[in-house]
């Protein structure tokens, strides 16, 4: 059921920008009413609720945010999301963690906290490295799994208060690291006054978000779901750094997740530059809201485009299935109106996925071994984000992948071999 008004207690609509405080806010993408991205469901008949999918931009800041706001409990208690589930992101956080510490720790008494720690995959690479790491993840499924791995984590949203007491009982934290964490955040300014009480003199914040230039440029719009409330750009991060006295040490362009920054920021006293990223950013027009006006008609006829063509193949008789159950599959499948009909399955590798239905389209959900015994014609790549390691890993497929962004195109058939 959907909420009916802003007071409706699971929901809140935004009316201020959540970086610059501005109320000058425009709608520039509505993507309808659709259930929480990650509510994967037991059975197809269980009830599900249903809220508002909308993008706003500021006209201050041009920060692009969610329209309304999800109690954080109801998405992030209970994770389906394991950030150990591909082998890209196993060896990308082990990157992450070879470099932070090559270059900003001196000690194996050093703290590294990560925020959103999820089940504890950077935080066991920096632990093989000699460090002494902690975790804060609210979900409890996910910090289970970290405690049991020897990773101990809090299981606790993490805020200002959790920050002093960390502080307190362990001494200040030399790293802080926030991958896709910073996007999930509503109240950005409690999150960094924790991080600045928490961080040593001299210690490094280091982030990972979505890159909004990527979304906007690739039309990534299955990447907008309830629990990134925010789409940033460099130029919003550093105004909020800036507030916390706080610069931008690097920001670096990652191809991770469809297209990713990295920025690493630290709390000093000198002046720290300007970000160039900030003027490349003002010439793709990121700043402009025409430019997201525009994305939205990029959208409507992406989003027409997949529909002609998977009801083209249908025509035809043939069977088609989806590849991965990612989060985002759940944005394009409800706001293409994609469900059985269409995808006689999807396969996926997560343990906690397998077995149920997907939000609002309810598609069973089977493990990889079904893909390979079928061999079905087509398959939908809806970790289109992955490309190149299903394609090595699926180099027997006999069938065709479907690759649905930035532009629906069909590949050959054994891309792989
Ligand atoms: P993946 C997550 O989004 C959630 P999602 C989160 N909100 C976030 O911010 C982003 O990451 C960045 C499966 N798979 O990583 C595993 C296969 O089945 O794109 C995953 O369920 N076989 C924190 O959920 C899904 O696909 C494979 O071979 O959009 C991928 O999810 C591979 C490679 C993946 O993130
Ligand atoms: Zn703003």
């Amino acid at each position: 059921m959907a909420p009916k008004t802003s007071s409706d207690a699971d929901a809140r609509r935004v009316r201020r920008c959540r970086v610059c405080n501005s109320k000058d806010l425009t709608l520039v993408l509505d993507l309808g009413e659709t259930p929480l991205a990650n509510s994967y469901l037991e059975r197809p008949t269980d009830p599900e609720r249903r809220f508002p999918l909308r993008l706003l931009f500021c006209n201050d800041c041009s920060l692009v945010q969610l329209s309304h706001i999800v109690r954080p409990d109801l998405m992030f208690r209970d994770y389906a999301y394991r950030s150990s589930s591909s082998a890209t992101v196993r060896e990308h956080v082990r990157e992450l963690a070879e470099y932070l510490h090559a270059n900003f720790l001196t000690s194996s008494k050093d703290l590294v906290v990560e925020i959103g720690s999820n089940d504890g995959s950077l935080l066991g690479a920096f632990k093989g490295l000699g460090s002494r790491v902690l975790g804060v993840d609210p979900a409890k499924n996910l910090a289970r799994i970290a405690n049991e791995r020897g990773l101990e984590t809090i299981p606790e949203f993490f805020d200002a208060s959790m920050a002093h007491q960390i502080r307190q009982t362990r001494g200040p934290a030399r790293i802080i690291i926030g991958n896709n964490v910073f996007a999930h955040v509503d109240d950005l300014h409690d999150l960094m006054g924790g991080v600045a009480a928490l961080l040593d003199e001299g210690g490094v914040f280091s982030i990972e978000v979505p890159y909004l230039g990527d979304l906007n440029q690739n039309v990534e719009y299955d990447t907008v779901y309830h629990e990134h409330l925010s789409y940033f750009a460099v130029h919003p991060i550093e105004t909020l750094f800036a507030q916390f006295q706080m610069g931008l040490l690097s920001v670096t362009r990652l191809e991770i997740h469809g297209g990713t920054i990295r920025v690493i920021g630290t709390k000093s006293k000198k002046r720290i530059p300007r970000s160039p990223f900030i003027d490349l950013e003002r010439k793709c027009g990121l700043d402009r809201l025409e430019t997201f006006r525009d994305l939205g008609y990029r959208v409507e006829y992406q989003k027409s485009y997949l529909k002609y063509t998977l009801d083209k193949i249908k025509s035809e008789g043939r069977a088609i299935v989806g590849y991965g159950a990612p989060a985002k599959s759940n944005t394009l499948l409800n706001a293409c109106g994609i469900g059985t009909e269409t995808l006689d399955y999807v396969i996926d590798t997560t343990p906690e996925k397998i077995g149920k239905y997907t939000p609002g389209t309810h598609i069973p959900i089977y493990e990889t071994e079904r893909f390979r015994r079928d061999q079905p014609p087509y398959a939908l790549m809806l970790a289109w984000n992955y490309e190149k390691e299903i394609i090595l890993k699926e180099r027997d497929y006999t069938g065709q992948f479907i690759i649905p962004i930035p532009y629906p195109r069909i590949l050959s058939k054994n891309p792989g071999q």
